[in-house]
């Protein structure tokens, strides 16, 4: 089954579905590893890989490799540029930061990268991927002009604007390790504004505040830092998790 199809069954199943995000930077290949059992075991339904910087290459490769071999998940990768591509990955979110004010990030990497994932065989997943306040290095490294966080409806302007493009997929991103996560009002507005699969990352460290973005329409919630630094990462992401799917339902 294809990766897109899977999450859309878990999402109209359970509700919401949850994506762990690993960066291939910020660990050895092995460890990547122990994240992506330690995330099946706890119910995470995917493995996203990627990161700001330009980790690619072999470090990429065996990352994936290593994630593949732990867990039995879907691994999409969510590259930073063309560089962020991987043939041993499952699908990758073909994605476009819509507000950056740099050509490069909004279809210059897409052009480098298609050939590689039409090689690669990788499954494509459409997805307009929109930098809010904070933005975090996401945001400065992708020179966006960040949505302002009082602006939900500029956020489903955007949004909107990504639906008539046939992006399938909406990524509000507040930045790896914000402070606040994507505000409760912005995901309403833009969940008001489409019906495209809702993703909502950044900052989500607490069950109650990826329960209240799934009240307000997120379909995905995605957590990085949270299994970087927990202790009991298991634990921390059944928590998680389990926030997710019982908050989800139309
Ligand atoms: C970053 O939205 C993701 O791209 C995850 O953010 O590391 O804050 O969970 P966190």
């Amino acid at each position: 089954m294809k990766v897109e199809e899977r999450l859309r069954r878990v999402i109209a199943k359970e509700g919401a579905a949850h994506l762990t995000l690993i960066d291939p930077a910020k660990q050895a290949p092995k460890a990547a590893g122990e994240i992506a059992l330690d995330a099946a075991a706890a119910g995470s339904d995917g493995i996203m890989v990627g990161g700001s910087t330009r980790a690619g290459g072999k470090l990429l490769d065996q990352t994936v490799q290593e994630i593949k071999k732990a867990a039995d998940l879907p691994v999409i990768l969510f590259p930073a540029s063309e560089a962020g591509i991987s043939r041993y990955a499952d699908a990758i979110f073909f994605m476009s930061m819509l507000n950056s004010r740099n050509p490069y990030f909004i279809t210059g990497a897409q052009r480098l990268g298609a050939p590689l994932v039409k090689r690669f065989k990788l499954e494509p997943i459409p997805m307009a991927y929109l930098l809010i306040e904070p933005g975090g290095t996401a945001g400065r490294v992708g020179k966006a002009d960040l949505i302002p966080r009082d602006k939900p409806e500029l956020a489903a302007a955007y949004a909107l604007a990504a639906q008539y493009l046939g992006m399938r997929f909406i990524y509000l991103e507040a930045g790896s390790g914000a402070k606040q996560p994507v505000p409760v009002g912005m995901v309403k507005a833009v969940r008001k504004a489409t019906d495209v699969t809702l993703i909502v990352g950044g900052g989500i460290r607490a069950p109650k505040a990826a329960a209240e973005r799934v009240n307000a329409g997120a379909d995905i919630i995605v957590t990085g830092t949270l299994v970087e630094r927990a202790e009991d990462r298991r634990a921390k992401i059944r928590e998680l998790v389990k926030a997710v799917k019982s908050s989800g339902g139309a």
